[in-house]
């Protein structure tokens, strides 16, 4: 009997998976292979269930013969155990970044006379609408709000991208890259940075932007993404705001908040010490944080404090009190921002903090060390990655050029052959 095998990542069963399974069945023994989450969080959807429930769930299906583990995208450790003689897969893996997937697992059955069969993928308002409803219970506050941490747990670099609007919201939420060897890869999540957010309206990064106005910004992401939000939350304000507002972002389904420890007028980080700047106390601060853990409803939300030590150059003991006093308060993270070129005090702040506390979640902003890579960081103990402003500085001087060239000109003609075609911009978001 020949072994056909397909690898299922999906937490509900429609028309689509069983006519995958029906077709199998016709060529031998069917064998489905359930994705590990951690490689389900870089091609697919996230996932609601655990491996254990989605592999029962497999097993319940008409023409099934066994169910195993699959964790490579992949399908080396697979198809090395299984030799199958088919793999069998919808045709929607033809195209797109998934393409790669496909040459990768066609090599590997080539090398022993394997085959692949492409099932027409089934477009039909079922498995529309089951699609649908698994984005939204991925967008309910609920779910999106614990995703943040269940990452931390799964991965061991979260990657964070900035979203100033529903549109780059869409960027980092549906971007998916074939990365290294093949593999997919895609952003866990967004960050809605005080700098873009206020850029975008105009606006100068001093806490001018007010919490409704920013809320309503996380609103607009939070309409068509599904991926965690981590809120930059300047000072925090006044503690006795605070505790508000970490009621309401919890409400919405944000993730976590991250305050930095600064007081008075606070301008962006990145100025250093060109502009007057004050740190708040440690004694202040603390109590600010733990005011907030203790007005915070649900156990997933985040209060993560972020230190200015470096970036005020009052040093790196500064920084490691100030780190150990924050997570003693009840932080659930650190993040510790540096202006400088290079990655060095970031790498010392890390390895030292991790010599004592190997758990607290740490948080870095590599604007200026960006030579640094993910990797690096994770090897130091970092946990997140922020990419904190990098969607808003590729636009802006793409739209002042095309401005200018039209201004030159008298006409868009010029400018045109660098737009995205006005076919392609009606569209660009999908009605539903
Ligand atoms: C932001 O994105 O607004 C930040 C990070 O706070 S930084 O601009 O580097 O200070
Ligand atoms: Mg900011």
């Amino acid at each position: 009997m020949k072994t056909v095998y397909t690898c299922f990542s999906t937490d509900v069963i429609h028309d689509g998976h069983v006519n995958i399974i029906n077709n199998a069945k016709k060529y031998g023994k069917v064998i489905v292979g359930c994705l590990t989450d951690k490689e389900m969080i870089r091609c697919t959807k996230f996932p609601t269930t655990t491996i254990e429930e989605r592999m029962e769930l497999y097993k319940t299906i008409d023409g099934v013969d066994e169910v195993i583990v699959q964790d490579n995208m992949l399908y080396d450790d697979v198809i090395e155990k299984l030799h199958p003689d088919y793999v069998v897969h919808g045709d929607n893996w033809k195209s797109g970044a998934e393409k790669s997937v496909r040459d990768h697992v066609e090599a590997l059955l080539n090398a022993y006379g394997g085959e692949i069969i492409d099932v027409p993928y089934t477009y039909n308002e079922d498995v529309k609408k089951v699609d649908d409803r698994l984005r939204e219970k991925l967008g309910m506050p609920e779910y999106r709000r614990k995703r943040l941490r269940q990452l931390i747990e799964m991965t061991p670099v979260v990657k964070v991208m900035e979203a100033h609007s529903g549109l780059t919201g869409l960027i980092v939420e549906k971007t998916v890259v074939e990365g290294d060897n093949g593999r997919l890869d895609q952003f866990d999540g967004m960050w809605v940075s005080s700098l873009c957010d206020s850029t975008d309206k105009g606006k100068p990064d001093i806490e001018l932007v007010d919490m409704s106005s920013r809320l309503n910004t996380i609103n607009d992401i939070m309409e068509v993404t599904t991926k965690p939000i981590i809120l930059d939350g300047d000072t925090g304000g006044l503690t006795e705001h605070f505790v508000y507002n970490v009621r309401t972002l919890e409400r919405m389904g944000v993730s976590a908040i991250i305050i930095e420890d600064k007081t008075g007028l606070k301008k962006n980080s990145l100025f250093g010490t060109e502009v007057v700047q004050t740190q708040d106390s440690i004694e202040n601060f603390s109590e600010k944080i733990r005011a907030g853990k203790k007005a915070q409803l649900s156990d997933d939300f985040m209060i993560i404090a972020r230190i200015e030590s470096l970036i005020l150059e009052r040093g790196m003991e500064d920084a490691l009190e100030r780190a150990f006093a924050f997570a003693a308060a009840g932080a659930d993270g650190i993040m510790i921002h540096s202006r400088k070129k290079d990655p060095t005090e970031i790498f010392t702040f890390c390895d030292k903090f991790r010599e004592k506390d190997k758990k607290t979640p740490i948080v870095v902003v590599p604007t200026s060390f960006n030579q640094v890579t993910e990797e690096e960081l994770a090897s130091h103990g970092v946990n997140i990655v922020i990419y904190a402003n990098q969607l808003m500085r590729a636009a802006f001087p793409v739209m002042k050029k095309t401005a200018e060239g039209i201004l030159k000109a008298h006409r868009a003609k010029e400018v045109d052959d660098s737009l995205m075609p006005f076919k392609d911009i009606i569209r660009l978001i999908d009605e539903i």
